[in-house]
């Protein structure tokens, strides 16, 4: 028995309450080590004669990846607390593991168990509930469409006339995505995700001037006004961008240090190394990456905070958000975000608070700052899997399954799945161009658990590489857009919004039973639906152990029943087959 591989903290993310009566214990052990695991429970204030009262319970073998097996219960402590240890035993020997050490067997000291002290209802992860069921678009305001020439910035470029540099501007603005909601509407969507609007100074406005003004090229308070209330008609929520770990060099306080140096009273709203500032050659200040443009931001400055605090809660009071992305989340100090989710909680419960964070997120995602962050990881192991087809199916599942039980279910329930962005190149391009590959890294977005997002413009079938490649101003001439691609998304996206197994109603597992298809199961107790995915210019034939008898299936994207042939799913060559099982 491998011990060394024995693992298990009773953290937020190995042992969590899943609601206010109902947790979730994880356990890893080494790959194809032990064949049962035992929770061994008990409360621990419950003892008959100076015996500690305990029950068993089995684990399920939940998932696996390259190294490791995980294992996983739910348990309804009645008193709502816990002392547990796991018996674990392969062919040969079976062990308790505890929190201090290894016994023969279940030791009658509970301080040897682990210990949740009490499901409190405050510590519980809780995400909006709208959240699950919701499908992004996000938007980059200067490139999707131009509805107001007046607001136009000096030196606009007629739209869509040549692939965008840095500094284009084409004069893109919020009466633009006014005058094209009914697109969004039809394409099915129900969240839209804005890179920022306030007043900056470059196209991206990462360079926040003013944190409480909506940039003048993009339109006005009015407009975006507008703009929220005809969302809110159609049912589409609305989350913008806050950019709070550094300002832009054009913010007034950081012009004020630059002017007057040490004598201002701004000089502690930065991190200043020694005066006077300069930007050149390097500039000697913290700044984000080594970009002189974005000094870093001194979140723990009292006026710091209360002004980006209450430009948080202004636009979530005043202009009903429904939630914010955070930028650069990662480099900002956590008892600041602990704060902001305070504050804008207070003004609606529901409001998502989404990190942009592309590593290993836990430390933010334990209920008392996050709800979600931008799920890279996917990203990463979609495009390998099948733009790039640089892993194998097992691989890929395996990695998959890492990130699955990196974090908590309910944290996976609310996580920001997508598959490019406007810091990434474009999923057309990631596939060179092969359309049937991009419709199958929309399936997998669309089949998976969390929120998915999508890219503006990826499902018309824009190109481009990195940034600014990827900012592209989109087509809205209809000979232009690739329809069959569009039609593809818009029935991926009408079948989540129909069939709730594909978002977060369902289970999510994979089959490894072929090295050229990608098998997904999304079940509950009732159903199952089943994505299947030929990677291959080769046909396939996969039998799936799963019991079809007497069963009703039904090919989704065909609407018709799905014929078996010998209990095999036939795959024509890069074929996606999704399928329901009554
Ligand atoms: C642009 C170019 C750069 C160039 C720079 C110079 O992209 O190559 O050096 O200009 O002027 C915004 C703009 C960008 C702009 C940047 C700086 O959108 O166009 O860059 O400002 O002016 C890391 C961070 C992550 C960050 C990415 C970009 O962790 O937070 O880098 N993303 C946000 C936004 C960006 C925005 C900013 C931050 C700044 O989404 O759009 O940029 O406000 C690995 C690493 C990650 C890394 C990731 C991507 O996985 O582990 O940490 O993310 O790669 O590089």
């Amino acid at each position: 028995m491998n011990k060394a591989a024995v693992y298990h903290r009773a953290d937020r993310s190995m042992a969590y309450s899943i609601n206010s009566d109902e947790m979730q214990i994880r356990l890893k052990t080494a790959k194809n080590d032990i064949h049962q695991v035992t929770l061994v429970h008990g409360d621990p204030y419950d003892w008959t004669n100076d015996q500690w009262n305990f029950s068993q319970l089995d684990m399920k073998a939940a998932g696996t990846d390259e190294l490791h097996d995980y294992w996983e219960v739910n348990i309804s402590p009645p008193y709502h607390r816990l002392r547990y240890g796991f018996i674990l035993s392969n062919k040969k020997k079976s062990v308790f593991f505890g929190e201090k050490n290894f016994h023969p067997a279940p030791p009658k000291d509970i301080g040897e168990y682990f210990c949740m002290p009490y499901m409190n209802k405050a510590d519980l992860f809780q995400s909006p509930e709208w959240v699950h069921n919701t499908i992004w678009y996000q938007i980059f305001p200067e490139r999707f469409a131009n509805g107001d020439a007046s607001l136009n910035p000096p030196a606009t470029i007629p739209w869509g006339s040549e692939d965008p540099k840095r500094d284009s501007f084409f004069g893109g603005d919020l009466q633009g995505v006014i005058d094209h909601l009914d697109y969004l509407e039809d394409l099915g969507i129900n969240g839209i995700y804005f890179t920022p609007l306030f007043e900056a100074s470059s196209n991206h406005k990462y360079d926040t001037i003013d944190y409480f003004e909506i940039d003048q090229y993009f339109g006005s308070k009015e407009t975006l006004k507008e703009l929220i209330a005809e969302c809110k008609k159609r049912g589409i929520k609305v989350m913008l961008d806050a950019v709070f770990n550094h300002s832009g060099f054009f913010f007034p306080p950081f012009q004020d240090v630059l002017e007057k140096g040490e004598n201002s009273r701004y000089k502690d709203w930065f991190h200043i190394w020694d005066f006077p500032v300069q930007t050149t050659p390097e500039p000697n200040y913290d700044t984000f990456a080594f970009t002189y443009m974005m000094p870093k931001l001194n979140t723990e400055h009292p006026e710091v905070k209360n002004y980006l605090l209450e430009a948080a809660r202004y636009w979530a009071r005043e202009f009903d958000i429904d939630g914010w992305r955070l930028d650069v989340a990662n480099e900002v100090d956590q008892a600041f975000w602990r704060e902001f989710r305070t504050e804008v909680k207070k003004i609606n419960p529901d409001l998502y608070i989404l990190g942009e964070v592309w590593h290993d997120s836990i430390p933010w995602l334990q209920g008392d700052q996050f709800d979600a962050v931008m799920n890279y990881p996917f990203t990463t192991n979609a495009l390998q899997l099948i733009a790039k087809r640089s892993i194998t199916v097992k691989t890929f599942i395996e990695n998959m399954t890492k990130v699955q039980y990196m974090y908590p279910s309910p944290v996976n329930k609310a996580a920001f799945n997508l598959v490019g962005s406007h810091d990434t190149p474009r999923i057309l391009t990631e596939c060179d161009g092969d359309e049937q590959r991009v419709k199958q890294v929309l399936t997998l977005l669309l089949s998976y658990y969390g929120t998915p997002c999508i890219y503006y413009g990826d499902e018309i079938g824009l190109s481009g590489g990195m940034d600014p490649g990827c900012r592209k101003c989109m087509e809205w001439d209809p000979h232009k857009q690739n329809s069959e691609l569009l039609n593809f998304t818009k029935q991926l996206i009408a079948l989540r919004k129909s069939e709730p197994l594909l978002s977060n109603d369902g289970d999510l597992s994979f089959y490894n039973l072929s090295d050229q298809t990608v098998i997904l199961k999304r079940e509950n107790k009732q159903e199952a639906i089943l994505i299947l995915i030929n990677l291959s210019d080769k046909k396939d034939a996969v039998k799936v152990p799963y019991s079809l008898n007497k069963r009703k299936t039904v090919d989704l994207m065909t609407g018709e029943a799905h014929k078996w042939k010998k209990g095999k799913f036939k795959l024509k060559p890069q074929e996606i087959k999704l399928v329901k099982i009554h």
